[in-house]
């Protein structure tokens, strides 16, 4: 245990809500003031690592541009109104427009601050539902959806294999960068750390990945394959397991559907045959698929450049189609699943009883894109603007996400969002989208929240848990970020500016026991609502909701019903988290919630989609210059750029050119190049570098707030641009329709 230094410190404990690594910080307070955050050496899962950025909360409760109080725009100009006042403007100034045109008319849009805090969480469906539009949009489709779409297609819902970090003897990482990232779709803190071990202990890391990344250069092997190939090489791989006798799914084969039909739905992948698409050599290929199969046990791991790509589906179906053919599906050192604390629909009901997935439920009004999750790809949101018409989006409601910055075609987007008639923003800044809103709700600072990772412990590399309670109080008036939205829900269901928002939640707690208690597969089946309700004590809110879920999750004492299980107060008396102890493996068939009880290895959908990549087995991929990104770890995505410990030094917000393409196009080291792709143009300081793949540049995202009207006055001064006035909406994986921002044509100039 750590101590204070002095006798008006105190310590206090809680998860960095920043990425999904979810590291425990110590907290060192004197009075208000926060004086240091280190990691918390005790936390049961980061065991005290920490990245530049978890220190940085207390800058960022600090931040002056962090708004505080409620802001609407008065002649073109933010002012500063009470929390009364916010509310009354919402309900004056939209209730009318939806009266007028229809609940259509509206749109909301969720970002990735959504999946790292309680709150939206758990009440951004309260505003979903009293929005009553069917135009809902998240960060979700500029990101994982391919997965969650392979994973629910396969396995019934959204289980998604991780990678046996800590036990593995192999890893094969496509399109994953964690030495910046700290990992996404695999809960890890200290990633890097865990790759270095599986070294340590005489295991190998391949990376593959069109730039010498920085988890690149600590790997075994970097394979700079070309932007947008990855399933053409992982169907390689599956074609060489299959045509040399090494394939062998283990445990898993008996229940696997069409393992037969996989032979014919890949022979055309030979590594000679992908090897000018892939750019890399055909014994390479061959090379990997057999240590995949050799090695005692292996793990297949790919992320955002598998997703965020022109075959993100079939690329993130192929993993696990490696993970199951080289026998490392379910099992120990393989791919194996999470069982969350708070429970899963893999940990709910039975195998066999799911409806399997369905997706296309609805189809947006100008394209026709496919809903998938209750969501239209966000590639609609500017047409679905721009276009007259009845459901021509009006108003908008944006919670945590900055889509100017992180969307494609960022121009016409903030185009769009200008002419909208109304918008809502809860958010913590003024920035490139929120600078268009109407109103801005601010929720308080991470310090001031309880924090639970719900969505991503789902897919941590051990079972563990850890809730945080708020380490500063609010500030006066300020509401909770739940209440702001369901004080906005109620607004937007008609009642008003000052709805009962207690009474509210109170029904959603009812709402929630009551199914659960119907339900069979819950250890409260038949309970008596009331008397469950009564055991939650005095608790509101998200926290309440948390109980309830922890109670009925797999460790939970199921109200009673297991006096050793754990609730919301077993984590009060465990601030560093509470270990449930390693993934298992045999978990296949007991988690499948496909229609079939197995793993539906070739689903419909993907059947559908192998003619497109196969067509482009015959694409001339050489000579297009294509864009890719990039992360850094003390940036993220949008939003932290204002905070200056992070952002001071040299500019990060480069375009990496190989030496050869900076020759051929006359650009120098440092100097400006212009690159222009079909929907836009940015000027850009130029890295010459050898550490990229000739016919490839890269530029990270999330820069460019030197925008009019954006209050972030560090990050503003920032040399950055934003590389989504390049990246192209017309541009999406066929199946997901989630966009791609990796492989997209560009040409690039000297400026
Ligand atoms: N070219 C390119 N573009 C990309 C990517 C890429 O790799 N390349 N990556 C994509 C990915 S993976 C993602 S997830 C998206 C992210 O896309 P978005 O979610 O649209 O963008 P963020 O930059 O995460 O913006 C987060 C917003 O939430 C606000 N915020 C911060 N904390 C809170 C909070 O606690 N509550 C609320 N209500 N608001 C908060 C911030 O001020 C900011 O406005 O970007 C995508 N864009
Ligand atoms: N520091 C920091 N950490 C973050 C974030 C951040 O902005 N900053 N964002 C968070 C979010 S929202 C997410 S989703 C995660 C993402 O976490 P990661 O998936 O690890 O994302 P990146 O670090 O962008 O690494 C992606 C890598 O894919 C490579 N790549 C690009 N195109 C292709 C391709 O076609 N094929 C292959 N094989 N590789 C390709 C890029 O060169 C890059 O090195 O990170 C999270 N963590
Ligand atoms: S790795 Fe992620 S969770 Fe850990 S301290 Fe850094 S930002 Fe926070
Ligand atoms: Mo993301």
């Amino acid at each position: 245990m750590s101590e204070a230094e002095t006798e008006d410190q105190r310590i206090a404990f809680r998860t960095c809500p920043l990425c999904e690594a979810g590291c425990g910080l110590e907290i060192t307070l004197e009075g208000e003031q926060v004086k240091r955050i280190r990691g918390d050496r005790d936390d049961v899962f980061s065991k005290g690592f920490i990245c530049p950025k978890g220190s940085t909360l207390g800058h960022l409760h600090e931040d002056p541009d962090r708004l505080r109080k409620p802001v609407v725009k008065r002649d073109g100009e933010f002012v500063e109104v009470d929390w009364d006042d916010a509310f009354a403007e919402i309900d004056a100034r939209m209730m009318p427009i939806l009266a007028e045109n229809g609940r259509d008319a509206s749109a909301i849009y969720m970002g990735n601050p959504c999946a790292h805090a309680l709150g939206p969480m758990l009440y951004n469906r309260a505003v979903i539902g009293a929005l009553g539009s069917r135009n809902r949009f998240s960060a979700s489709t500029v990101d994982q959806r391919p997965k969650e779409i392979s994973a629910a297609i396969m396995f019934g819902s959204v289980s998604v294999p991780v990678p046996d970090l800590d036990r593995t003897d192999y890893l094969l990482m496509l399109g994953a960068n964690p030495y910046a990232s700290n990992g996404s779709l695999c809960t890890a803190p200290d990633f890097p750390g865990r790759l270095e071990r599986i070294q340590e202990r005489g295991g190998k890391v391949v990376v593959v990945d069109p730039r010498r990344s920085e988890t690149a250069v600590k790997a075994d092997q970097h394979l700079a394959i070309r932007p947008g190939t990855d399933a053409h090489l992982l169907a390689a791989l599956a074609n060489v397991m299959i045509a040399e006798g090494l394939a062998d799914a283990g445990h898993v084969a008996e229940h696997c559907q069409d393992l037969d039909r996989l032979p014919e739905m890949l022979q055309a992948y030979t590594p000679e045959a992908v090897s000018p698409v892939c750019g890399l050599s055909a014994d390479v290929i061959r090379s990997i698929a057999h240590e995949l199969c050799a090695a005692p046990t292996a793990a297949v791991y790919g992320r955002i450049g598998t997703a965020t790509q022109e075959f993100g589906t079939l690329a993130s179906w192929l993993v696990d189609v490696v993970n199951i053919l080289s026998g490392n599906l379910d099992r120990v050192g393989g791919a194996m699943f999470n069982k969350g604390a708070v429970g899963q629909p893999s940990t709910k009901g039975q195998p066999g009883t799911g409806r399997g997935f369905r997706m296309g439920r609805a189809h947006s009004r100008v394209a026709g894109r496919p809903e998938a999750f209750g969501e239209f790809p966000v590639t609609a949101i500017p047409e679905e603007i721009e276009t007259p018409g009845e459901g021509q989006v009006k108003t908008m409601v944006l919670v945590g996400g900055n889509p100017v910055s992180s969307n494609p075609n960022s121009n016409r987007l903030d185009a769009a969002f200008e002419s909208l008639e109304f918008m809502v923003a809860v958010d913590i800044y003024i920035n490139e989208t929120t600078r268009h809103a109407d109103v801005i709700l601010p929720p308080p600072s991470p310090l001031q929240k309880s924090h639970y990772d719900l969505a991503l412990l789902n897919f941590a590399v051990r079972n563990v848990a850890n809730v945080s309670f708020p380490v500063l109080p609010l500030e006066e008036g300020q509401p909770e970020e739940w209440q702001i939205l369901l004080r906005l829900a109620g607004v937007l269901a008609g009642e008003g500016p000052d709805p009962d928002i207690a009474a509210m939640d109170d029904m959603a707690v009812l709402g929630v026991l009551a199914s659960g208690t119907r339900d069979q597969w819950s250890n409260i089946h038949e309970r008596d609502v009331e008397e469950l309700v009564d055991e939650l004590g005095d608790r509101k809110g998200p926290l309440r909701m948390l109980d309830i879920m922890l109670r009925t999750g797999p460790y939970g004492d199921g109200f009673g019903a297991d006096p050793d299980g754990a609730n919301l107060d077993t984590f009060v008396e465990n601030p560093h988290g509470i270990d449930f102890g390693p993934l298992e493996g045999g978990r296949i068939p007991d988690l499948l919630r496909t229609p079939s009880g197995k793993i539906e290895l070739l689903p419909d959908m993907i059947v559908g989609d192998l003619p497109r990549l196969e067509a482009s087995l015959g694409r001339n991929w050489d000579d297009i210059m294509v864009l890719v990104g990039r992360r850094h770890v003390r940036s993220n995505n949008s939003w932290l750029h204002n905070i200056r410990v992070l952002t001071k030094g040299r500019n990060r917000c480069t375009l990496q050119l190989h030496p050869d393409d900076a020759d051929r196009l006359g650009i120098t080291h440092g100097a400006p190049a212009r690159v222009t792709s079909r929907v836009g143009e940015v000027v850009v300081d130029t890295e010459v570098t050898d550490g990229i793949r000739p016919g490839v540049v890269s530029i990270p995202h999330g820069f460019g707030q030197n925008m009019p009207g954006v209050k972030l006055r560090v990050a503003s001064e920032y040399r950055g641009v934003n590389t989504n006035v390049l990246t192209d909406e017309q541009f999406y994986d066929e199946i997901s329709g989630n966009i791609a921002l990796n492989g997209v044509p560009v040409s690039v100039a000297p400026a």
